[in-house]
């Protein structure tokens, strides 16, 4: 890679050049990136800065709220509502949006996100991450209706994975970039641009432990994967399952794979696991702006339009060639 550029530099170049990014997406995507790190020294700390265990509450999910959720959360609010930028917010951590006080001017666009990832990961030290994405505001009094917009209409989406980097991986549309912090600068470095997922893998990222309740075009595709190159597949394939969908995506940003939390019937009316708003969508835009794919099994996911805030969706996500067949199963199986 040539001289390597900060992610100010990468902005105003993205500003300057085809993508005409607005100033005030400019400042979003920048206001979110420091808030990331500020997360990052958080995580870091760990067990020496007190912010390991539960808070002691739940989310809208019912799911026990870990307080690094919670910091997260508050980082990402606070470092975010007085910019002028934004016109709300919305997130896994809080039962409805947040509008930015009055008192603060209001912007054009709409960040939603899941302030930590995988954080059931958190005190056993396995990489989890922020997810973030940008929609405009259509206008009128913000309310949660404002945030259901398909996954086509983002303007911007993006990660952070605290792993062994912390590192910022981001679209504008305009293809995929990833950012490693420099710590020692505390800044954000382009590492990697015009990211591209393989067409073709040998690796597949899926919960085993819940095969008996998956449904038949999901049992037929792992089946075929585990039965290596003595089956229909002709070649062996690999399993890597790390609980952090931030983490496992992005592996397959970086070599290829293919990501599937589908539903299944342990909880038949729910459609999957992961939410589509700011999980579902922004990986996909992510991964489709990197050559890959991303459906629920049926449909692609960016069409989806959604009904619910915190609406759930069923996830098959990577390599192209892959999400293909796990698709064209599900549709030979209606
Ligand atoms: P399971 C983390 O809680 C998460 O939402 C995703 O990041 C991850 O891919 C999935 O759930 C893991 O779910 O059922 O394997 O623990």
């Amino acid at each position: 890679m040539s001289k390597r550029i900060s992610l100010t530099q990468y902005l105003i170049e993205q500003q300057r050049g085809t993508a005409q990014l607005p100033p005030q997406l400019r400042l979003l995507i920048e206001v979110v990136a420091r808030a990331c790190k500020s997360i990052a020294i958080s995580v870091n700390k760990g067990a020496l800065g007190d912010v390991l265990g539960t808070a002691g509450s739940e989310n809208v999910q019912g799911e026990v709220q870990k307080k690094l959720d919670i910091i997260a959360n508050d980082v990402l609010i606070e470092a975010n509502e007085w910019g002028g930028h934004l016109a709300g917010m919305a997130s896994e951590e809080m039962d409805d949006m947040h509008a930015v006080p009055l008192h603060y001017p209001q912007g054009e666009y709409l960040l939603l996100f899941d302030p930590l990832d995988g954080s059931s990961n958190i005190d056993v030290n396995v990489s989890i991450g922020t997810i973030f994405s940008v929609l405009k505001h259509q206008g009128g009094e913000v309310s949660n209706d404002s945030f259901l917009q398909a996954g086509t209409e983002q303007v911007c989406a993006g990660y952070c994975v605290y792993g062994p980097q912390t590192t910022l991986v981001l679209t504008v549309g305009q293809g995929v970039a990833m950012f490693t912090l420099d710590r020692e600068q505390g800044s954000f470095v382009l590492t990697q641009d015009q990211v591209q997922i393989p067409a073709d893998t040998k690796e597949f990222a899926i919960n085993m432990s819940n095969m008996r309740h998956w449904a038949d075009p999901v049992k037929r595709y792992i089946d075929e994967c585990l039965q290596g190159k003595e089956g229909a597949r002709g070649k062996d394939f690999n399993m890597r399952w790390v609980a952090s969908m931030v983490a496992d995506v992005h592996r397959i940003l970086t070599r290829g794979g293919v990501f599937m939390y589908p539903w299944d019937k342990r909880e038949p009316t729910k459609p999957g696991k992961l939410r589509l708003l700011y999980e579902a969508n922004p990986m996909s835009f992510l991964v489709e702006q990197a050559g890959g794919a991303s459906t629920n099994g049926l449909q692609r996911i960016l069409d989806l339009q959604p009904g619910q805030l915190h609406e759930r969706v069923s996830v098959v996500l990577g390599s192209k060639n892959e999400v293909d067949r796990v698709t064209a199963y599900h549709r030979e199986a209606q």
